[in-house]
């Protein structure tokens, strides 16, 4: 349905970065219906389970069409209406439990098929709707209910892992940052195969990141995060690989691969072609082989 479920009464707590990701969704999707004259119906949000995933039922003004999916599945989900209708707009939101964890499995073959479809992941480094639980992106030594002397395993890099995986356009944004964010996922639809705008969504309630991002001067902290440098080559995958290395967080459009490569639903129409030609020949040979 593209209509709001009334009943539908989740709230975000007070502060939670993903505010700041539903506005960002709600300012792209009314500039591009405005700029492709089409009607916000044409577009349809996936969701994953958590926090983020209820940003579906959140949406204010127009409604676009949303599916709340299963944990960690948005992907396949999208996959499956993007197939048959490429003509729809198909966005996925989801948290990095959903997307990098259970839903990790689905990145790597999403990339190498290559629909046009952008997928959104509001990283807040644990899984919210839970209740804190640490998940592939909570810090090292983080003490959670699922990790009581502190997370002991290696905290995942998303953006290089995107970037291995044969993702063609990687955006890192801050849900702070409402109206570049909004911009970016613009651009990611527009994009003409799969994209993943990785947000830092932090959770106030059970990891809150927002000082850490941002750093303290009068503390000596320095932020994590930093604006990718003008100087950048985004088509350059060595170059956003050695920009996402890491420790810090780089903001801004890291890749942007040049040269798409053609998209599975393209292969596919090619392929029923190709073979309704060669069985024709074939019945052609028959033909004369009987005469
Ligand atoms: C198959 C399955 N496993 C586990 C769950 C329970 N579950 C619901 S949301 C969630 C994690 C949410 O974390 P994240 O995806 O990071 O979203 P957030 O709430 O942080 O936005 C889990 C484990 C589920 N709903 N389905
Ligand atoms: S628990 Fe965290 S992620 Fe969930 S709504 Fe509250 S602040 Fe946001
Ligand atoms: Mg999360």
């Amino acid at each position: 349905m593209s209509k709001r479920n009334a009943l539908y009464d989740f709230k975000w707590c007070p502060g939670c970065g993903d505010f700041g990701v539903k506005v960002a969704i709600e300012q792209a999707l009314a500039k591009r219906a405005v700029e492709k004259q089409e009607s916000i119906e044409k577009t349809v949000i996936i969701a994953g389970i958590g926090c983020s995933g209820n940003l579906v039922h959140l949406q204010e003004g127009p409604q676009p069409f949303a599916l709340h999916g299963i944990h960690g599945r948005a992907l396949p989900i999208a996959y499956g209406v993007k197939g048959p209708r490429p003509d729809l707009n198909v966005l996925t939101v989801g948290g990095d439990g959903d997307m990098l964890s259970i839903g990790a499995e689905h990145i790597g073959p999403q990339a190498r098929r290559n629909l046009n479809i952008t997928t959104i992941v509001m990283d807040n480094g644990i899984y919210g709707l839970t209740k804190g639980q640490a998940s592939p992106t909570t810090n090292v030594d983080v003490v959670t209910s699922t990790t009581r002397y502190g997370k002991l395993d290696d905290k995942l890099n998303p953006l290089m892992a995107y970037l291995g995986l044969g993702v063609g356009y990687v955006v890192s944004e801050l849900s702070s940052r409402v109206k570049p964010l909004g911009e970016a996922i613009k651009d990611a639809m527009d994009y003409p195969g799969f994209s993943v705008v990785h947000v830092q969504s932090p959770c106030t309630t059970y990891n809150d990141t927002y000082a850490l991002l941002k750093g303290d001067e009068k503390k000596g902290i320095e932020p994590l995060a930093f604006p990718i440098p003008d100087t950048h080559d985004v088509t350059s995958v060595h170059a956003a690989m050695d920009l996402v290395k890491g420790p810090r967080i780089p903001i801004g459009l890291v890749y942007r691969r040049e040269g798409e490569s053609v998209p599975a639903d393209v292969r596919l129409r090619d392929a029923k072609v190709r073979t309704k030609v060669e069985q024709k020949s074939v019945d052609a040979l028959l033909r004369e082989m009987v005469i």
